[in-house]
């Protein structure tokens, strides 16, 4: 769009940007600076039109755009151009990912470079890295306490052995996903020191506040992350005598986006990832960007408008860039973060589905699908051009974020049943076989949250223990049926390391007293690689899981329909113990069934239930994953316990 205000600025800025950029070819970033510009001094007014240097601050931001375009390697300025023009590449069903901590997977960054054939063995060719950078040495919280954004870990290797894992993931067609925490630094960053210094440009970089008056506003309102371990949102800090705003950890300092500078240096941060090779960059809990006395300061519209600005500015230096949007929200919140709309008001192109986690724990434990249905039918729709990312564990806790209303609609007590699941996953529950640990119990809200390994939550573990063959059975079973949900529901498989090969709970963690608070480190594995060889040897646990998966994972991989281009529908059944739905290739006209039990019993589907009006009929049929036909009595298809298929009609299939 043309508009004489911003060009006239535009205009000035460009001058002085031609003089230090003589030699420099901008073509491509001219075109997409003038696509964009509008859009970006709209934002970035809308934001800061206050400052009195809103004009300085806007010239920096072009200039920053500008200079890290200028930095941009070759080879990735030519991918930008390819994904420029196959821009729904990230829609694909050839897309599996897997999350890591890289000293848990791996030892540093060179040996999970020397590693990479396991992802290719299993199929796995997105992933996501989990954050290397320096942290204060025990106060880390798991990597998301950053002291230097642009800093390796000494422990985990250096700048060099990243862009060189990143090539090297580019030639294997790998994506790689890395982490760009907004919202917080640790207290060690510079920024924070020299805050603690009296120096007061930093001072704006973060909240703070003299005395108690604005925090006690705030807390009216503000919910505590984690109640447990860092009650309160706000931290006296004894040298600067102030109290300083820490959401999460105490020793983790809210950014203040109020300050136009902070949202430079962070976009500069997440384009420097960008140019570091990383395809897609995992926005850290991005619902909490902007802060307001009497609301949650959660889902503000500020922090939509700076995930748009962070979008507009990241398409002119970097537009083959991606983001995900870590927003572990309610249901109708965590759309929002794909944007308003696909181009004027885009956000990330990718998010957490952690709605459809919840859900499939839910129905784990209770057998049934009903609030499965229930919120699959309440979520609401996405736009074009985005996609979720679909996961059953993954480094955080199991948060039991369904909506109120929906558990009402499917019959049960909101309170009653959040508390049945956390005592059937942390084991108090009747005869539950789960092994589960509370995390982040709060006692003046009730809410509590669930940490453990999907192998231990899911009974594997108490099996092994048990040495019962049965239980162990079910257990991998049922790995495998969610693993099958995931991967057929619509989006991005991503897969948690460890569990492919079933890894339980890890409970040496209690003897760190860095991390004996916090439960979420028993399941953060370090792999032992002598049971992983395991997956070669018939039989043991590990062979049992790791193999149907990749078969699995080829299978998905061949599987048109389940591209993600909003082609599911879903089938509402009368056999509550099952999930049933459609996929269809938008161009083929050709549709997959996923049907799946979550049920110990062998159950069965009448398929003259199912919908048929978007096609014809279900004649023979047979099952994508055994290649073989399924169980049928006449027209009742017969699902065995934990079971799960993919079925398409076998006339179209030959
Ligand atoms: C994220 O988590 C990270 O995934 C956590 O590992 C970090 O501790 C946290 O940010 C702070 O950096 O912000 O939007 O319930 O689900 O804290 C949600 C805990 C987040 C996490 C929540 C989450």
């Amino acid at each position: 769009m043309y508009e004489q205000e911003s060009f006239s600025l535009l205009n000035e800025i460009l001058v002085d940007l031609e003089i230090e950029f003589k030699q420099e070819d901008l073509r491509h970033f001219y075109t997409r600076l003038g696509a964009n510009f509008y859009t970006i001094y709209s934002l970035f007014k809308l934001l800061y039109a206050d400052h009195a240097d809103f004009s300085i601050h806007a010239r920096h931001l072009v200039e920053t755009m500008a200079r890290q375009y200028i930095n941009r390697p070759k080879a990735l300025k030519k991918l930008d151009i390819d994904r420029e023009k196959d821009h729904n590449w990230f829609l694909s069903q050839q897309w599996i990912g897997m999350a890591l901590y890289c000293d848990g997977f791996a030892n540093d960054l060179k040996d999970l470079k020397s590693k990479l054939h396991y992802f290719q063995e299993l199929g796995i060719n997105l992933v996501h890295i989990m954050p290397i950078l320096k942290c204060p040495l025990d106060e880390c919280d798991g990597g998301y306490a950053i002291s230097d954004f642009r800093k390796i870990d000494e422990k985990i290797g250096t700048l060099e052995d990243v862009t060189t894992l990143a090539n090297e993931m580019r030639t294997q067609e790998m994506a790689l996903v890395m982490d760009v925490v907004v919202n917080h630094t640790s207290y060690e960053h510079e920024w924070a020191q020299r805050a603690r210094d009296g120096e007061k440009k930093y001072q704006d970089y973060f909240y703070l506040f003299d005395n108690r008056e604005i925090p006690d506003m705030f807390e009216k309102n503000m919910p505590e992350i984690f109640p447990e371990i860092a009650p309160g949102n706000f931290t006296w800090d004894e040298q600067m005598e102030k109290w300083v705003m820490t959401v999460f950890n105490n020793y983790q300092w809210d950014l203040n986006y109020n300050n136009p500078e902070v949202f430079i240096e962070m976009l500069d941060i997440i384009l420097f990832w960008a140019n570091q090779g990383a395809d897609i960059v995992r926005l850290d809990a991005v619902a909490f960007l902007w802060k307001k006395v009497g609301s949650t300061c959660q889902n503000e519209r500020e922090a939509h408008l700076i995930l748009q600005l962070m979008k507009d500015c990241c398409q002119v230096t970097a537009p083959g860039t991606l983001f995900i949007a870590e927003a572990i929200v309610m249901p109708v919140e965590i759309v929002k973060y794909f944007g308003e709309d696909a181009v004027n008001a885009k956000e990330c192109e990718i998010a957490y589905n952690a709605t459809l986690m919840a859900l499939i724990w839910d129905a784990v434990a209770t057998k049934n699908t009903k609030l499965l249905y229930q919120g699959i039918k309440s979520l609401p729709d996405k736009l074009e051009r985005a996609t979720w990312l679909n996961y059953i564990r993954c480094h955080d806790d199991i948060g039991l974020g369904f909506d109120d209303a929906d558990i009402i609609a499917v019959g049960y007590e909101p309170i009653a049943h959040r508390r049945f699941l956390f005592d059937y996953y942390t084991g108090v529950y009747g005869d539950s076989i789960a092994k589960g640990m509370p995390f982040g119990r709060n006692n003046k809200t009730g809410d509590a949250r669930i940490s453990g390994s999907l192998a231990s939550l899911i009974g594997l573990q108490k099996g092994l223990e048990d040495s019962n063959e049965a239980d162990i059975e079910n257990a991998i079973q049922h790995i495998l049926l969610l693993h099958s949900i995931i991967m057929s529901f619509g989006g991005i498989p991503l897969l948690y390391y460890g569990d492919e090969i079933g890894t339980i709970n890890d409970n040496t963690y209690l003897d760190d007293v860095s991390k004996a608070n916090d439960s979420r480190w028993a399941h953060r594995p370090k792999i032992d690689w002598d049971k992983a060889e395991n997956r070669n040897k018939p039989g043991t646990v590990e062979y049992r899981i790791f193999n149907p998966l990749k078969h699995l994972i080829s299978v998905r991989k061949e599987i048109t329909c389940f591209a993600d281009f909003n082609n599911r529908v879903l089938h509402n059944v009368p056999n509550t113990h099952l999930l049933v739905f459609s996929r269809f290739d938008i161009h083929k006209h050709g549709h997959v069934l996923v049907v799946g039990n979550f049920d110990s019993s062998p159950q069965y589907l009448d398929m003259d239930t199912l919908n048929k009006t978007a096609f014809n009929q279900y004649g023979p049929m047979i099952d994508l994953i055994s290649k073989c036909k399924p169980t049928m009595f006449k027209n009742q298809l017969v699902i065995p316990p934990f079971h799960y298929y993919w079925l398409v009609d076998s006339e179209r299939y030959r």
